[in-house]
């Protein structure tokens, strides 16, 4: 395997340990993981690979074949604090220091090799990915016996708290819980989740990148979660709910008058209104019913578009296109302002779909987009 050799290359001995984190790809439940929502993803089969060997000191040595120019990172156990020259390491750092900081014995350093296929800020989920990965290495190197749920919450922490990032707990408890064949119902409030299938017979989902680059899509991602708030504080004068996602789209009406905000009003039904696909989707994939199933993602893009405004012209026009190439059903994956949709193919067109798709979406964009094969996968584990 290459990842051994690169470890040789880099460190010049054998790697002791090999471990793989999935990325994600998230099939309907859109921007209401921090609502405390049910939401609907798969672990995939492109991820993070680690390779690591013990140290006897108190360093610890990262390199990463995706980022070749930033050479080896050396920190020390003692020092763990952001540092914006690190780059990807901060993630890694962060979990490290949160573990530490909670009480977990790190007794000696590593030398890490970090090597990923996930496309980097693109809504699958590169950043949650590495944050598990270190978590769950770190858990079997020093014997810290860590949940697979606390191992997501520590990466979540990372982000909320090192990072900045005020984000939900989706990522990191299906790449933390994944299971091989399977999406996940997740309970993003309480954490419980249970196993669904997730394919239709005679259809293929076909994640699809727009390759158009996510801008400040940190602070765009903040404001929503902050709206989110102001909305809940609203509801909550009035009536006693936890989450924005314990309201059913038949009491939107009656709430409506409490939200004084045209902007609000159209986040709040975005949330509302999702929640109802999530619950209504599981229902249609246990009786096998791709047609129903698809206008449930064509749905939530609308709602993501118009209501949320999380998508953008090259998402917008990449799920059309997907649409008018034969796809049933498409929607954007992931937080959005660029990054990856995904679509609901039937088998027999498969043939022709990514050529059709790559010409609608080249035409109006410019751009190239990247088409990725993937099969649901098990969460983090070592490997070798
Ligand atoms: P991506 O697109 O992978 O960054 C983000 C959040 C999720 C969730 C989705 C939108 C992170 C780590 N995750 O995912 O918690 O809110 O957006 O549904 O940022
Ligand atoms: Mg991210």
């Amino acid at each position: 395997m290459e990842l051994k050799q690169t470890f040789n290359d880099v460190y010049q001995q054998h790697p002791e340990r090999l471990y793989y984190s999935p990325g994600r790809v998230n099939i309907i439940g859109e921007h209401i993981d921090y609502n405390g929502g049910l939401v609907f993803p798969a672990a995939i089969s492109i991820g993070t690979y680690a390779a690591i060997s013990n140290r006897t000191d108190q360093m610890i040595r990262f390199y990463s074949s995706n980022f070749k120019d930033q050479g080896i990172v050396t920190v020390s156990l003692s020092d763990l604090s952001y540092q914006e020259t690190h780059g990807w390491v901060n993630y890694a750092k962060g979990i490290i220091q949160t573990l530490i900081k909670r009480g977990y014995q790190i007794e000696h350093g590593l030398d890490v090799l970090i090597e990923g296929n996930l496309p980097p800020a693109s809504g699958l989920s590169s950043s949650a990915s590495l944050e598990v990965l270190i978590g769950y290495v770190f858990s079997d190197v020093f014997n810290l016996n860590l949940t697979r749920e606390n191992i997501a919450l520590i990466g979540q922490e990372v982000e909320n708290h090192y990072m900045g990032l005020h984000c939900g707990i989706m990522d990191q408890l299906i790449i933390a819980k994944g299971i091989e064949g399977k999406a996940l119902i997740m309970n993003t409030h309480t954490l419980e989740t249970h196993a669904v299938n997730a394919t239709f017979k005679g259809y293929t989902w076909v994640i699809m990148n727009t390759n158009y680059k996510r801008k400040n899509t940190d602070s765009k991602y903040n404001e929503r979660v902050k709206e989110c708030q102001t909305v809940l504080n609203q509801i909550q004068t009035i009536q006693p709910v936890k989450t924005l996602c314990e309201i059913t789209p038949d009491q939107l009406d009656s709430l409506k008058s409490w939200i004084k905000d045209d902007v609000l009003l159209k986040r709040f039904k975005h949330v509302v209104t999702e929640q109802a696909r999530v619950i209504e989707a599981e229902k249609r994939m246990a009786n096998n019913d791709a047609i129903g199933f698809a206008a449930l993602l064509n749905a939530s893009h609308a709602s993501l578009k118009d209501d949320y405004e999380v998508t953008g012209l090259h998402l917008d026009v990449l799920v059309e296109g997907a649409l008018k190439a034969g796809a049933i059903g498409a929607r954007v994956t992931g937080a959005g302002f660029g990054g990856c949709a995904i679509a609901l193919v039937p088998n027999d067109i498969m043939g022709s779909f990514e050529s059709l798709v790559s010409q609608i979406y080249t035409d109006k964009t410019e751009l190239v987009p990247t088409f990725y094969d993937v099969i649901f996968t098990d969460g983090v584990k070592r490997i070798e």
